[in-house]
């Protein structure tokens, strides 16, 4: 974590540990501060609100929050700021996260949360997100994602050759 929190990021349980922890990896490595927490919107209302408050006076500009199952926590986050909100949906398991994902994608007309996929791919681009929000004022963030994007490039293209050196059996036995 970072003295300066641009991200405010906030999980409902620490079961979500695992996935949020690809938005952590991404926020590093483009080196943007966030702060972490877990409150929950059910569990713990009370906290939330604090927390969102706390970090609205540290003047955050994105806020991230991750639920799972009945998950209300990004919607509730967003009710109370008028700072972007975006909403990762949990795995879980009984509805492999879909629970998550249409709780927090069906937000009502007037209180929008920009919503991921499910799970880790959804958390890394979270993260990604609002350092696209922030690049727009930063530009060393801008410039470490135009990097990024670079870098995911020439991972395909280096795939590209192997697969042309390799043919399809035995690039499958590298893997
Ligand atoms: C949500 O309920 C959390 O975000 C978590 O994804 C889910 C399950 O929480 P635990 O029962 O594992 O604490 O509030």
């Amino acid at each position: 974590m970072k003295d300066k929190a641009l991200v405010g990021i906030i999980i409902g349980s620490d079961s979500d540990l695992p996935t949020i922890q690809e938005t952590v990896n991404i926020l590093e490595y483009i080196g943007v501060g966030y702060d972490l927490t877990i409150a929950s919107a059910h569990r713990s209302p009370a906290r939330v609100r604090e927390w969102i408050k706390s970090m609205e006076k540290r003047s955050v500009e994105v806020f991230i929050a991750g639920a799972g199952g009945a998950a209300h926590l990004p919607g509730v986050v967003a009710a109370e700021t008028i700072v972007p909100v975006i909403g990762i949906p949990m795995p879980t398991l009984y509805f492999n996260g879909q629970d998550s994902l249409l709780s927090i994608v069906q937000m009502p007309s007037g209180i929008p949360v920009a919503a991921v996929a499910v799970g880790k791919a959804g958390a890394t681009n979270a993260g990604l997100f609002a350092a696209q929000i922030l690049a727009r004022k930063y530009d060393h963030i801008a410039e470490t994602l135009r990097k990024f994007r670079q870098e995911l490039a020439q991972g395909i293209d280096k795939k590209a050759g192997k697969l042309e050196q390799l043919g399809i059996d035995k690039y499958i036995e590298t893997m």
